[in-house]
């Protein structure tokens, strides 16, 4: 990467976009391509093609997606894969059009079969069944992993792949039911010691484990790859450890100050058992996480505080 290059963080708004902007901009990148949803609709070929005509980006950072929890993804069904295939053909067809020197493309833990052993190392793509609550979204990932190989393999493209496992961090979203397990319970908790609420739900049993990865330290590895990494085989990024729904709930419930109960909620799906991410590929590239959870979550619960802070000025 050179510090002239133009890049184009595509879905520079979302959670990840949002992060890896930050840290291409803290690493001196400046000559950055961004495009509001408003102002460019992934979804629109024709569109794409002439935004990319127009101004020949030279790297791609393929962050758009549209992404929610377990419900939304089981509610959503068509929109999770139409939209999430849309935007990848579009882009990564432009982006060979054009003559883009490196995209990297981001997936998802998700597109592993359900019952995959643990920790799941990238070998075990397409060796099993998939959630059914994520179908869709699976299948439109796992397309966007096979165009990436497909274009390297029939147009010598430098398209690379990173699967991210679960993320949380500053700018995600707080919806309290399309959101994801994390920023849920960061608002129900915070919510219920507001209100003096004596108990909040947790959807599930609780048992479920889940890895979660600082979206900084997904933005650090995601920089990291398009500086070193050129390989069609994708690379899954994990933090190394996971917790289970229940513990995640109790540390959530200590971190905002609530001291009420918990009730599981067992008509909600628990969704995948387990879904660790073996990570072993990129950490011999030299590349790990640093953020651990419980800071993680803090400084996440700050953003979220700064968030409702500005929603009370903006109504004022
Ligand atoms: O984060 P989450 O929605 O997504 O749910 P997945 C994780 C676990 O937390 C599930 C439980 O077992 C949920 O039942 N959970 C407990 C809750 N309370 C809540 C709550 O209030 N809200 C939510 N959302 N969950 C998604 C996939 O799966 O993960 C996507 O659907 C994607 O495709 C994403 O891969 C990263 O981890 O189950």
């Amino acid at each position: 990467m050179n510090k002239q290059d133009k890049i184009y963080v595509a879905g520079h708004n979302g959670m990840v976009g949002s992060a890896i902007v930050r840290h291409l901009r803290s690493l001196g990148f400046t000559n950055l391509l961004l495009a509001s949803s408003a102002e460019l609709d992934l979804r629109n070929q024709a569109a794409v093609q002439h935004f990319f005509e127009q101004n020949h980006p030279d790297l791609v950072f393929l962050a758009a997606a549209k992404v929610g929890g377990i419900h939304a993804n089981n509610i959503y069904r068509a929109e999770f894969i139409y939209d999430n295939l849309a935007i990848e053909l579009n882009v990564i067809d432009a982006a060979y059009k054009s003559k883009v020197k490196k995209l990297l493309f981001l997936g998802s833990s998700c597109i592993y079969p359900k019952n995959a052993p643990q920790p799941m190392n990238e070998d075990l793509l397409l060796s099993g069944f998939l959630e059914q609550t994520n179908e869709p979204y699976a299948i439109a990932k796992i397309a966007g992993i096979k165009l990436c190989e497909a274009y390297r393999d029939q147009y010598g493209c430098n398209f690379i792949s990173a699967m991210p496992t679960n993320l949380y961090g500053p700018n995600d979203n707080y919806h309290l039911e399309h959101s994801h397990v994390l920023p849920a319970l960061l608002r129900k908790f915070h919510d219920a010691k507001l209100n003096g609420d004596t108990s909040v739900e947790v959807w599930g049993t609780g048992n479920p484990k889940r890895e979660f990865l600082h979206v900084d330290d997904l933005a650090s590895a995601c920089v990291f790859m398009m500086e070193n990494y050129n390989e069609k085989q994708f690379l899954n990024i994990g933090f190394g450890e996971d917790i289970s729904i229940a513990d995640l709930a109790k540390l959530i419930m200590n971190i905002t100050g609530y001291s009420g109960s918990i009730q599981f909620n067992t008509t909600k799906p628990d969704g995948t058992y387990r879904k660790l991410l073996d990570s072993s590929r990129l950490h011999a590239l030299n590349w790990k996480a640093k953020i651990e959870l419980e800071e993680g979550i803090r400084n996440t619960y700050q953003d979220f505080l700064r968030g409702l802070e500005q929603q009370v000025l903006s109504s004022r």
